[in-house]
């Protein structure tokens, strides 16, 4: 069997350990973004709805924010995905004849292609050159040969993978590979009431219990496992004190799963949480104490009309 390394080497770690966990990262498979593109569509998750609003309603605020010299910028998106709501800034860009670069970068080629090609056919005009490769990586790239102004976009509140200061690291990394005039753009999911924040993690189509469900598919599929998913039920949970959404899957009965790429076998107590992924949700004091503590300074917040989520402009301190 041909199979990732890394992801069996993760695997084994995270079900060796107590408690259990799987890497969120992982969800993203073929039949994982096809999840994640319903799960941007409803009802209950407002995150995707409220940064089309902002876009919608502000884009002309965020392009004066993002050209303030006359010279060509690089538009740099980290996890593009299939660039939904990008593509209202793209469009707009276009129209107003503006002097920039598309770089979406994303570890999942088939999204990117399928960007690529739907934003050719439907954005004649605009410059984009798709890099299938890790961020960090790929920025690295990108530096030894490109000179423009950037500007970086993190979106959708995808920060919120990293659990509260965990983030800092990564946010610390960024500033290394950014230039004076540089800027970062980065989505936040503000504290609100607690249930709407539930909800959104608990649809009653059950679209984000398959999201999780098909990390053990996934498992199955290219690492021969052989878990039953209907032994398991999906658990959502938000901690309004530590702004922390967290979804488990919590084992239905002892069992044991046989893992064929590993040669390894792990029980199941009869209710045994795996930990599969948090949300962090923000104050505005938590934004500020990240942006201060990465070596950055909040230049703008541009909010949605119900203040559930913010697109905070960063730029070096
Ligand atoms: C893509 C990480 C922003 O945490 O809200 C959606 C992923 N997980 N529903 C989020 C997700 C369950 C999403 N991010």
């Amino acid at each position: 069997m041909d199979f990732n390394a890394q992801f069996a080497k993760d695997v084994r770690e995270g079900l060796s350990s107590e408690p259990k966990y799987l890497l969120s990262k992982y969800f993203y498979d073929d039949v994982g973004d096809i999840l994640f593109q319903q799960i941007m569509t409803l009802e209950e998750y407002y995150l995707t709805d409220c940064e089309l609003e902002i876009f919608e309603n502000q884009k002309d605020k965020i392009l004066s924010c993002f050209s303030n010299d006359k010279g060509t910028f690089d538009l740099i998106e980290f996890g593009s995905g299939d660039g939904y709501k990008t593509k209202i800034l793209l469009e707009y860009f276009t129209i107003e004849k503006v002097k920039f670069n598309y770089i979406p970068i994303d570890i999942s080629s088939s999204v990117l292609e399928t960007l690529s090609e739907d934003l050719k056919e439907n954005i004649p005009g605009l410059n984009i050159l798709p890099i299938c490769d890790d961020y960090f990586h790929a920025l690295e790239e990108l530096n030894k040969v490109d000179f423009n102004k950037k500007v970086i976009l993190f979106l959708g509140s995808n920060i919120g993978n990293f659990k509260g200061d965990n983030a800092i690291p990564f946010l610390k990394h960024l500033h290394a590979d950014m230039n004076e005039n540089d800027q970062l753009f980065i989505g936040f999911d503000l504290k609100k009431d607690p249930q709407i924040i539930l909800n959104a993690y608990n649809d009653r189509e059950g679209i984000t219990r398959e999201f999780n469900y098909n990390l053990l598919d996934r498992i199955n599929r290219e690492l021969g496992g052989n878990f039953d998913r209907n032994s398991f039920s999906h658990y959502p949970t938000y901690n309004p004190v530590t702004g922390e959404a967290r979804s488990y899957l919590v084992s239905l009965k002892a069992q044991t799963v046989w893992i064929e790429v590993l040669s390894q076998s792990f029980s199941f107590e009869k209710w045994e949480p795996i930990f599969m992924e948090v949300s962090q949700k923000y104050s505005l004091q938590d934004i500020q104490h990240l942006a201060k503590h990465s070596g950055f300074k909040i230049d703008n917040n541009f909010f949605d009309s119900r203040n559930y989520f913010t697109d905070s402009l960063w730029v070096l301190k």
